[in-house]
């Protein structure tokens, strides 16, 4: 046989059995994959984080569903549904809760593992981004933001022997109720005290309990955006949300939010008080906040600041925002007549 001939058929049969690696390649490597990576064969559990109302004033701080049963190995996707930012983080047994700006210290990218010997958290996520955590080993582990406080969940890993109580449905059910629940929840968004004359509500919240964790939802919104007093009135402002801080800013926004611009007072009953002669400058009453809940045990926290006053010395238009959440719109204005 002609050497040449040769060469012909056998790449022939070459070619020939290369077409039919290339149709069997998907199958090929999808049995590679399972002997490589064998999670491909556990489960993906999907949930929400967050809801918000159209105008994205109403924001629910929540897990949704804030309570999941899976099995060891499966992996869950949290997906960032509102414009206010959350963590999904699981710390270790006794930990200290760090700042978000620190992580738990640091941050995985877009996914983790976490078995609850080393703790594991997203950065801040932002609306549409997701979040994978795989939990390789049984136990119960909780799920917080480390943003918002009362924003809380479980995850209950069982062994792969042991039957789950519930599926994939029934989570996205719970997730669509909890959500619906937070978003029209009308106590969240009803004035509950007495104001001061000239007294203006900033937010309103409530904190809901389930099996598994808190919810919370907050109105990120100024009570009256809009009030109208005279030169030499003094307005005050009352955060009445149970865990969100907010800020009245007029004129320049601070570096750090949390902190009083330094023309700020103390007044005898603790609240923060500054005074303005032209609308064209700035005070900033720095984060104005509920104290955190007490529980026993430890030490009680001390009375949160939860009012800022200004006083207007002059006529004039004077816009104000909340340095945190005027990107959802939480803005006012104070018209000081004559
Ligand atoms: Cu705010």
């Amino acid at each position: 046989m002609p050497i040449d001939n040769f060469s012909v058929k056998q790449f022939a049969n070459k070619s020939q059995l290369f077409r039919i690696f290339r149709k069997l390649q998907p199958v090929f490597f999808f049995f590679a994959g399972l002997v490589l990576f064998p999670q491909l064969l556990l489960a993906q559990w999907h949930a929400t984080i967050g809801a918000q109302s159209q105008d994205l004033g109403r924001q629910g701080l929540a897990f949704l569903p804030n309570e999941i049963w899976i099995h060891a190995g499966d992996s869950i996707t949290w997906t960032m549904a509102p414009a206010e930012p959350h963590t999904v983080t699981f710390l270790t047994a006794n930990q200290l809760i760090p700042p978000f700006t620190e992580g738990c210290p640091g941050f995985s990218s877009d996914s983790a593992t976490f078995d609850g010997t080393t703790c594991a958290t997203s950065p801040l996520l932002f609306q549409g981004q997701k979040f994978i955590v795989a939990f390789p080993v049984a136990g119960n582990f909780k799920l917080i933001c480390l943003i918002h406080q009362n924003m809380t969940g479980t995850v209950h890993v069982l062994k792969p022997s042991e039957s789950l109580p519930h599926d994939q449905a029934f989570y996205d059910r719970v997730a669509q109720e909890q959500s619906t629940s937070l978003l029209t929840d009308q106590d969240a968004g009803t004035l509950k005290h007495q104001h001061s004359e000239n007294g203006v509500s900033v937010g309103h919240g409530e904190i809901i309990a389930t099996g598994g964790g808190s919810d919370s939802i907050s109105v990120m919104r100024f009570g009256d955006p809009e009030i109208t007093v005279h030169a030499g009135d003094t307005v005050e402002w009352t955060n009445e949300d149970p865990i969100t801080p907010h800020t009245v800013t007029f004129g320049a926004e601070p570096q750090d939010p949390a902190a009083p611009s330094s023309n700020v007072t103390i007044d005898v009953d603790g609240a923060r008080h500054g005074v303005l002669n032209s609308p064209s400058d700035s005070v900033h009453s720095g984060f104005i906040q509920v104290a955190p809940q007490d529980r026993t045990g430890l030490a009680q926290a001390p009375s949160g600041v939860t009012r800022f006053r200004v006083r207007f010395s002059k006529p004039g238009i004077y816009p104000y925002i909340c340095a945190l959440h005027d990107v959802l719109g939480m803005k006012g204005e104070v018209i000081v007549l004559p």
